[in-house]
């Protein structure tokens, strides 16, 4: 781990399905934890009636967070966090991760990360089998994932990239962030909803020409020259997000 970053964030697990490399809820948190260095274990669920339905969901259920899905947090002492943005906005939280300047500036985040959401849940109501129609998956692919592309992209624009709330450092933010991490990034002002926002890019690589989305351009070019993210990436055997599964099928 990062010098200097809260003993609170030693050792902590991840907890999500074994879907596949990167599709999914729990690949942002996954990649916030790389670049920051957190030391972690990320424990992969089946999603089967034997290893969730009828025993770790059920554990959950009965647990004084009765939250019912993943992905979820949990730290050392045992403390659990749950749902995808909510758990990336603690850990930016506790890692003094730039968050705008103002109420106003969160509120932009927040809210740019809940649209992602929505794109992400479109993504997998229109793939998944079987419970989609091939109709419905082929309109989603030949154009039904461009409005939420558009909108991510005009709204990458308002502080001109490459990161939601633009490239200007901020001093006290600098100050802070060299006292937490005392690691150049080369991006000092990346925000929490940078992660998402960039995984659910990196899933819809097979129908995406990045190219069209300049904003979205600079986000991926500078997300990936992130050392620790290019050192993760790199590691990775090999791409296999959701939308490859499902054309790697046809
Ligand atoms: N809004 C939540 C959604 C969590 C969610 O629905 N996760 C799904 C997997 S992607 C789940 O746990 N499903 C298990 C179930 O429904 O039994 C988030 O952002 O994490």
């Amino acid at each position: 781990m990062t010098a200097g970053i809260s003993k609170e964030l030693d050792n902590v697990k991840l907890y999500y399905f074994n879907y596949n490399r990167t599709g999914g809820l729990g690949e942002s948190i996954k990649l916030l934890l790389e670049d920051f260095e957190i030391k972690h274990k990320y424990i992969q669920v089946e999603r089967n009636p034997e290893a969730w339905d009828n025993s770790f969901r059920e554990e959950l259920i009965a647990s004084d967070k009765p939250f019912d899905c993943l992905p979820l947090l949990e730290t050392k002492d045992g403390k659990r966090y749950f749902c995808s943005g909510p758990i990336l906005r603690f850990l930016a939280k506790k890692l003094g991760m730039f968050d705008g300047l103002s109420d106003e500036d969160i509120q932009f985040l927040d809210a740019t990360e809940n649209l992602n959401f929505d794109w992400y849940i479109s993504l997998a109501l229109h793939v998944a089998r079987p419970i989609v129609t091939d109709e419905n998956r082929k309109n989603y692919i030949e154009s039904g994932y461009r409005k939420h592309a558009v909108r991510l992209d005009r709204l990458y624009g308002i502080h001109d990239g490459p990161y939601i709330l633009g490239s200007k450092v901020c001093v006290i933010f600098y100050l802070s962030f060299y006292r937490v991490s005392g690691n150049n990034t080369g991006g000092y002002d990346i925000s929490y909803t940078d992660y998402v926002v960039y995984h659910t890019l990196d899933d819809h690589r097979p129908i995406l020409d990045i190219k069209d989305f300049p904003k979205l351009s600079k986000l991926v070019e500078a997300f990936e020259k992130r050392p620790n993210i290019k050192k993760y990436l790199a590691s990775l055997p090999h791409k296999n997000g959701p939308l490859e599964q499902e054309l790697s099928q046809k």
